[in-house]
């Protein structure tokens, strides 16, 4: 298509009203009538009318027909892309673009050409009723189809969609089937009237060329009969009344298959639903069976109290209650190792003090090695710490006294202490107690760790400001007073163990360095942590209060450098005693704590020495 003005191209050939050209024209293919068939014809849209001349360059013999746009509809073709059809009243145009979208643009030109006369397509649409309308709602539907497809509409709205596409293509087809049987009439009456009218054909062909038309030139030059007049309804080849029944058989076959389709859809469609339905119901029955079973639960006094879950009177059996809690602390150690892997250990910037910060408080000096069997009290010189005197100053002192007495004592050949786990270096015992029903099992572990100096384990293990970096078990922590440079008063919740309550600990944590009494005897430092009581913590019913007594006593012992090498982390190991003893504060099955403790002083002493490892690596050795 190209825009044409009718006259000089100048700009006033432009309609002032819009920014449209007065003209449009271009190559079109018309259907002039069964002999011919289609023919290139030029359009021309001008003035509300569209025009049509056997060429361009033949536009001054004038048009051989027009049509007024004011009442025309227009109707792109079902199946042909590059066709439409143009009717005003009972003439109707067939035309043909070279492709879809010059067919669109001669489409939307005369569309809108119309509007600017004062016709808008809606009228013609209206006007013609049910072909265009029929195209455009089965366009429509196409379209609706496709998105409820994208849509993920159920299968009821797209049977319903197949069911109105098929009252389209009925009333298509009883159309179509009206035109076959016009056209079939048509070509009759053709016949009868072509001679008569030949002069009169509405492209003004010659008599020769007519009679010349009646062959069909093939590629070779020859000519062939292009229809026997004989037999009209057989003209050019094409039998119509065949072609028409044929027609009507095909689409009556393809309805009679939709509608079976159609027709088994719905009933598969039916038998899902009842089975959803069904299953639904199912659903709703069990929900309201368990909603009923909590109810019941509810109304028991003991649901939700200490009692159900743990307590003498559980109603949880041993077993459950042993289960239960091995479940929680494998989900607790699967959260534990994704925090791990996620967070990659940032290190955290906390100085570790470069001078012996606890050495000049709390000195004890000892007669014997410490790690000897001695018991005589009488061989422990104590010092008070000069600047460690607060109120729990004595507790401390003696605290540390028990531990360097009788928690070094070796228990390798104690029948009393059972190896409860040997890995590696580190070996666990524990000793069987118990009080009014209660596990007090005292726990006493001895590990080496290479690389790393006592004082250095010590002081990440008293330091509160790294404390969650390796301590797991614990929910919150915070400090509630601090007593002096060496010794804090921490509170905190470990987190819960379910069917456990859970425990809260309130302790008194110190750091001591107790030098040898003899030069070939190792410092040890030690930390000890035990329960005090706080006005600003007092116990609450949220938690069960658990009451400790824990030593990490270290020594560090170093080999001598090759040579006249400097001492590196390769020369230091260091030797760990920790010990617990534990008062879980109510009651739990025994076995259950026995097999929490010994699932998790183990763990917590290899993550905890592992992460000294971590953090001193590479950094300047504190002795
Ligand atoms: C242990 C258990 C329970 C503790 C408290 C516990 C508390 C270690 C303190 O060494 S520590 O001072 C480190 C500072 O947090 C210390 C352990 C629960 C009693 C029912 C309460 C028992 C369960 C055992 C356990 N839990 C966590 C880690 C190791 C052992």
């Amino acid at each position: 298509m190209s825009e044409k003005s009718s006259s000089s191209g100048s700009d006033d050939d432009v309609d002032p009203e819009s920014a449209h050209p007065v003209e449009l024209g271009g190559v079109l293919s018309k259907w002039t009538n069964y002999i011919h068939g289609w023919q290139d014809r030029w359009v021309v849209l001008k003035n509300n009318t569209l025009s049509y001349y056997k060429s361009e360059d033949e536009r001054e013999y004038g048009c051989r027909g027009s049509l007024c746009l004011s009442k025309a509809v227009i109707t792109p073709h079902e199946f042909d892309e590059c066709r439409f059809d143009i009717s005003v009243n009972d003439s109707v145009w067939y035309l043909r673009a070279e492709d879809p979208e010059h067919r669109l643009q001669w489409i939307e030109s005369i569309e809108l050409h119309k509007a600017e006369s004062g016709y808008g397509s809606e009228t013609s649409l209206r006007r013609h009723g049910s072909m265009l309308s029929l195209t455009s709602a089965a366009s429509a539907l196409s379209a609706t189809s496709t998105s409820s497809f994208k849509k993920g509409h159920r299968l009821r709205e797209k049977l319903a969609e197949m069911e109105t596409f098929r009252d389209i293509l009925c009333r298509q087809v009883d159309t179509l089937q009206k035109y076959f049987d016009s056209c079939a009439d048509a070509v009759c009456k053709d016949e009868f009237q072509r001679d008569r009218e030949v002069e009169e054909d509405e492209d003004d062909f010659p008599t020769q060329a007519r009679t010349e038309s009646e062959f069909n030139h093939n590629n070779n030059g020859s000519k062939e009969k292009l229809f026997s007049p004989a037999s009209p309804k057989a003209m050019n080849g094409i039998d119509f009344k065949g072609e028409a029944i044929t027609f009507k058989a095909t689409t009556a076959g393809i309805l009679s298959n939709l509608s079976h389709c159609i027709e088994l859809m719905v009933k598969r469609e039916d038998s899902w639903q009842k089975r959803l339905d069904k299953e639904l119901d199912k659903r709703r029955r069990v929900e309201d069976a368990y909603k009923s079973a909590v109810n019941e639960l509810k109304k028991k006094s003991h649901y939700g109290g200490p009692d159900y879950e743990e307590g003498p009177n559980s109603l949880i059996n041993e077993d459950e209650f042993f289960d239960a809690v091995e479940a929680a602390l494998d989900r607790q150690d699967k959260i534990e190792e994704q925090c791990q892997s996620e967070k990659g250990r940032i290190p955290r910037l906390t100085p570790v003090p470069s001078t012996d910060a606890y050495s000049s408080i709390g000195k004890h000096r000892f007669a014997t090695k410490p790690h000897s069997h001695s018991s005589s009290l009488s061989s422990v010189e104590l010092f008070s710490a000069s600047d460690d005197v607060h109120r729990f100053s004595a507790q401390v002192e003696e605290m540390v006294q028990n531990h360097m007495t009788y928690s070094l004592q070796d228990v390798g050949g104690d029948a009393n202490w059972q190896l409860v786990i040997e890995e590696g270096e580190m070996k666990v015992y524990r000793r069987e107690v118990e009080e009014n029903g209660i596990v007090l099992d005292p726990l006493k572990a001895t590990h080496s760790v290479k690389g790393v100096t006592g004082h250095e384990v010590c002081h990440y293990f008293w330091d509160t400001a790294v404390r969650l970096d390796w301590e797991t078990t614990i929910e919150n922590f915070n400090v509630v007073e601090t007593l002096s440079e060496n010794a804090v008063i921490v509170y905190q919740t470990h987190k819960r163990v379910w069917p456990a309550s859970q425990r809260d600990v309130l302790y008194l944590s110190a750091i001591r360095k107790i030098l040898a009494t003899n030069e070939n005897d190792p410092d040890t430092w030690l930390v000890c942590n035990f329960s005090v009581d706080h006005d600003k913590a007092a116990p609450t019913n949220r938690c069960v209060r658990a009451k400790i007594n824990v030593a990490m006593i270290c020594q560090t012992l170093v080999s001598p450098p090759e040579g006249d090498k400097e001492i590196s982390r390769d020369n230091i190991l260091c030797k760990i005693t920790y010990v617990a003893n534990v008062n879980p504060g109510g009651w739990a099955p025994a076995s259950v704590l026995r097999a929490v403790a010994k699932r998790e002083y183990p763990k917590f002493l290899k993550r905890f020495t592992s992460y000294v490892q971590e953090k001193t690596a590479g950094k300047p050795i504190l002795f």
